[in-house]
């Protein structure tokens, strides 16, 4: 890394955790086997045009079959803790009843796995694969599927809670609502504004009453959260309409989860856009107690962040609807394979300004990373400087915040391997370890290395 974000690594707290970070449905494969059920996903993945490339789940990096070579990797990158996802419909199929004995058991085999290897198992519960069966029945914008999670989180909690400390309710609780229910980008595809923002309301239910409900069972002082995706929305100008877009932008995308799961309330100003589209939160009694139930760590997954504006390509502030513009700009920056620019202060902005606006709620992250367009030589061997230079850059955003009084406790890359992008299916590479979707063969990346080192540095120290 260059010398200055270096010495900002070095700086680094002990005790601070190294990992890596996969989800259930990008990785697993076996879809069909030991009593699965579909998840949304499995029937977004075969709407025509859904996934680029028509991709699907179905193999992914086949980890089910593959799990005990891919946690030898983990071991061999010297990496401390794993967080992983557990597939809903494996466990649970079909959202309702009893735990799936044949399920479970592999998450069973997991931890041991991971116990046995000395990593640290971290487990999100909700990594996007809602039972098919319960969106048949509504899905999240249905107040239900709140009650469901909480009922589905207590079987994986009274299966592993015994061996595995921390756990992670929801994973980017607006991935699941805006980009599932309101730009149909995501499974189950819909685009019902209304229905997105009652989604909100009911992921962040689920969270509250699950974490309450495990919160009651813990066997002993367990760490329980939730994981955002989140960015910090930059001005394009001081004017007045670049303000309010910026302000919308982050109310939308971090104010509506933060405020409730910290501060028990909704921000009044969303509020109030959203009532000027006619739309209200179906909040009952209670809710918002529930739903700022204390958790214990926050995880933040960042990418990058963008610049706002309120006006329009020919000046005007509102669009043909009336409502008023929320456009994005280019920082001019690098990009990604994603198209996404790579903002590393944004990132350090983000953690400092959280650290400020939400005191006291210690903060791991839980994912951050890069897809390039690598290449292998003819060993097998991915020089992704791209992506290790990120990995470099983001890392020293960290130490920054820290220094700037932010309490981050840990970095989980994204991700281990390349997996199933979502609706980019297989074409974009998030790993740290190439996939060979022909062989499935695990190639480590020179970013892999790199984390290795960072990580063995930081605790020689
Ligand atoms: C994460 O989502 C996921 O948790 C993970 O499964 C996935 O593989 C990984 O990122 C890489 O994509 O301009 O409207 O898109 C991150 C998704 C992408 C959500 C950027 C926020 C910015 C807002 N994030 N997005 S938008």
């Amino acid at each position: 890394a260059p010398a200055a974000e270096q010495a900002l690594i070095d700086t680094l707290p002990p005790g601070f955790r190294w990992g890596v970070a996969t989800s259930a449905y990008q990785i697993e494969g076996a879809i069909d086997v030991d009593g699965r059920t579909p998840s949304i996903w499995d029937t977004f993945c075969k709407v025509p045009g859904a996934i680029d490339n028509g991709d699907t789940g179905d193999i992914a990096c086949e980890h089910y079959t593959r799990m005990p070579a891919d946690v030898a990797l983990i071991k061999d990158l010297g990496l401390d803790t794993y967080r992983f996802s557990v597939s809903w419909p494996r466990v649970q199929p079909g959202g309702r009843g009893g735990v799936n004995p044949a399920g479970i058991a592999f998450y069973d085999r997991l931890v041991d796995e991971l116990l046995a290897q000395g990593i640290d198992p971290w487990v999100t519960l909700y990594h996007w694969d809602l039972p098919q069966e319960l969106e048949d029945a509504g899905g999240w914008p249905v107040r239900d599927t709140a009650y469901r999670f909480a009922d589905y989180s207590m079987l994986v909690f009274d299966a592993l809670s015994d061996r595995v400390d921390t756990w992670t309710t929801l994973n980017e609780p607006w991935c699941s609502a805006m980009l599932g229910y309101a730009y149909g980008a995501h499974a189950p595809g819909r685009k019902e504004y209304p229905a997105a923002v009652a989604a909100v309301h009911h992921l962040l239910l689920g969270h509250g009453l699950a974490t309450e409900r495990m919160r009651e069972a813990a066997p002993r002082k367990l760490d329980i959260g939730i994981t955002l995706n989140a960015a910090t929305a930059y001005p394009a100008s001081d004017l007045e309409p670049d303000l309010e877009a910026a302000r919308r932008a982050d109310g939308m995308g971090a104010r509506l989860y933060l405020d409730p799961l910290v501060h028990g309330h909704y921000p009044a100003d969303v509020i109030a856009d959203l009532a000027t589209e006619g739309i209200e939160i179906p909040i009952q009694e209670g809710d918002l107690a529930t739903i700022s139930a204390p958790f214990d760590v926050l995880g933040i997954n960042y990418y990058f962040s963008q610049k706002f504006t309120g006006f329009g390509e020919n000046g005007e502030t509102a669009g043909e609807d009336g409502l008023p513009i929320t456009r994005t700009l280019p920082l001019n920056r690098p990009r990604t394979a994603m198209d996404w620019e790579i903002v590393p202060e944004g990132f350090t902005d983000l953690l400092v300004r959280i650290s400020k606006d939400y005191p006291g709620v210690p903060m791991v992250i839980t994912e951050n990373g890069a897809a390039f367009e690598d290449t292998a030589d003819t060993t097998g061997y991915v020089a992704d400087e791209g992506r290790t230079a990120y990995f470099a850059s983001h890392l020293a955003a960290v130490a920054s915040a820290i220094q700037q009084g932010a309490d981050i406790r840990g970095y989980l890359a994204w991700s281990l391997l390349d997996n199933f992008e979502w609706a980019y299916g297989y074409d974009k590479r998030f790993g740290i370890v190439r996939v060979d979707y022909e062989t499935q063969a695990r190639i480590p990346k020179q970013s892999a290395l790199y984390l290795k080192e960072v990580a063995q540095q930081h605790r020689s120290k």
